[in-house]
Formats: structure tokens, C-alpha cells, sequence
């Protein structure tokens, strides 16, 4: 039995999957997909996903993309420890947190991130090349259309903040109910996998103010979090933007 992720060591979407395989102990061969060189839009990459993204997964001769589909056929196919719910009605649950994370925080937290140091990558590149690599990009060519190597604007930045708050605080009241320790409870499930690294990216950004001190389960689920050996195994040095963009700190 072989696995294979094809990430890079700071997408946010390879933390996902890198945290749900530390988590089960599985070995994997960790192929970290060459950025600068653009490999990710490659022939050789775009047969395995075509969409131009990390991650993607290759378990034996099954090629998995998407990472909440990858965090969910980990489980499927490597049941223990079980990172789901045991009943239909709980995983729809953990589903409608999945489904909620994809749509609000996830695009969301790329906004920050790209206006303070993901950019940087793009701002020397002259005018025709950078609209060359938006287009080369299947499904990303309007994303980097819109960044225009300046970074996204005031109504683009504030409305990606609401989506991030208000996530911070739906995730608050579930957690409060009934002090769960997880979002489904007692069990960490890929729903925590999921969130952990908008919440980490939005901490390296220097964006904790929305839930240090006034959400104080939000707090505590990272710190707990933090705690995890799967967290350390997922953040090796390297994996932070600041690290790559702000050494010095
Ligand atoms: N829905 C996809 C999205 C993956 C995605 O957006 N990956 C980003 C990194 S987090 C990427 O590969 N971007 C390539 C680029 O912008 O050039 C998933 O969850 O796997």
C-alpha cells in the first residue's frame, strides 16, 4: 500500500490532509509540489488534478483531489482511530461544517494572505507574464485576475473579515454547547482538521484578535489543538507564511 500527497508545505488545503494522515499514522510519501517552477500547472500534474491545485492524493492507483474528499476518504478507507461520527445524522452534521467551512472561511482566508505576503511572489513579474499565469491557472485564472499583482481591495478585504468572524463565532456557540472539547464533541473529527488551518493562517497573519480573549472555547480548541502531535507533524518549520515571507518577524 502506497500514499502519495502531492502539496505544498504552507497551502492551507495540504495542512488539512497532512494533519488527518499525522493523525491516523500513516506513512506517506510527503511530495511537496515545486511553486516557483509552477509544477502544480504542468501536463504532469494536471493529469493527476486537473483543477491546477494542491492537494491531491495518490493511494495505490486511485488519485483522490479535493481535500475535504481527501480527509473523507482517508477515513472511509482507514477507519482508526475514527475521525467521523458513528451515525448518519452526526456526519451529516460534521458534513454541514465541512460543506460551511469550503464556502465562508476557506476562500475567505485567502484574502489576507495573498494581500500580505502571497503577492510578494508575483509583484516583479512583468505585466504579460503574470497575465499569462492567471490564465494558465483551470480554475483560478479570475482569482489572480482580480489580484492584479496589487492585492485585493478594501470591499474584497472587509468582506472576507465578516466571513472570518463570523465563522470565529458560529464555531464559538457550538463549542460552548455542552463544553465540547471538538466541534462534534467529544471526538475530533475531519470537521477540526478542516478549520485548523484558517485559524492557524489567520494566528501566523496576526489576525487572533478575533477570538483571543472574547471567544474563549475558540482559544481553547486551538491551544488544545497546538497540543496534538499530528499539529507538530503538520507544521514543520517551514510550513508558516511568516517563516518564507517574514523571517526576521
Ligand atoms: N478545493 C480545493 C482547493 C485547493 C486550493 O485552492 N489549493 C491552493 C493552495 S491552498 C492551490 O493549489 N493554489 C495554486 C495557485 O494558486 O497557484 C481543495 O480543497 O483541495
Amino acid at each position: 500500500m502506497t500514499l502519495t500527497l502531492y502539496n505544498f508545505p504552507q497551502s492551507t488545503c495540504s495542512q488539512k490532509v497532512r494533519l488527518v494522515l499525522w493523525e491516523k499514522g500513516l506513512a506517506f510519501e510527503d511530495r511537496i509540489v515545486d511553486h516557483k517552477s509552477r509544477e502544480h500547472l504542468k501536463p504532469a500534474y494536471l493529469a493527476l488534478n486537473p483543477n491546477g491545485v494542491v492537494p491531491t492524493l495518490v493511494h495505490d492507483d486511485a488519485v483522490i483531489i479535493d481535500s475535504s474528499v481527501i480527509i473523507e476518504y482517508l477515513d472511509e478507507i482507514f477507519p482508526e482511530p475514527s475521525m467521523s461520527m458513528p451515525d448518519a445524522v452526526g456526519r451529516a452534521h460534521m458534513r454541514k461544517w465541512l460543506r460551511y467551512f469550503e464556502e465562508v472561511p476557506t476562500p475567505a482566508i485567502r484574502v489576507p494572505s495573498f494581500n500580505k505576503y502571497l503577492v510578494k511572489r508575483y509583484e516583479s513579474l512583468p505585466d504579460d507574464e503574470y497575465d499569462q499565469m492567471a490564465e494558465d491557472h483551470p480554475i483560478r485564472k479570475h482569482f489572480y485576475q482580480r489580484l492584479a499583482k496589487r492585492g485585493f481591495g478594501d470591499a474584497e478585504t472587509r468582506e472576507a473579515s465578516e466571513r472570518l468572524q463570523q465563522t470565529v463565532d458560529r464555531v464559538e456557540t457550538a463549542l460552548a454547547a455542552d463544553g465540547r472539547p471538538w466541534l462534534m464533541g467529544d471526538r475530533i473529527t475531519v470537521a477540526d482538521a478542516c478549520l485548523l488551518p484558517t485559524i492557524d493562517r489567520a494566528s501566523d497573519l496576526g489576525l487572533g484578535g478575533m477570538w483571543e480573549k472574547s471567544h474563549p472555547n475558540v482559544t481553547a480548541w486551538y491551544a488544545r489543538y497546538r497540543g496534538r502531535s499530528a499539529y507538530r507533524q503538520t507544521y514543520y518549520s517551514g510550513s508558516r507564511l511568516t517563516e518564507i515571507f517574514d523571517p526576521a518577524g
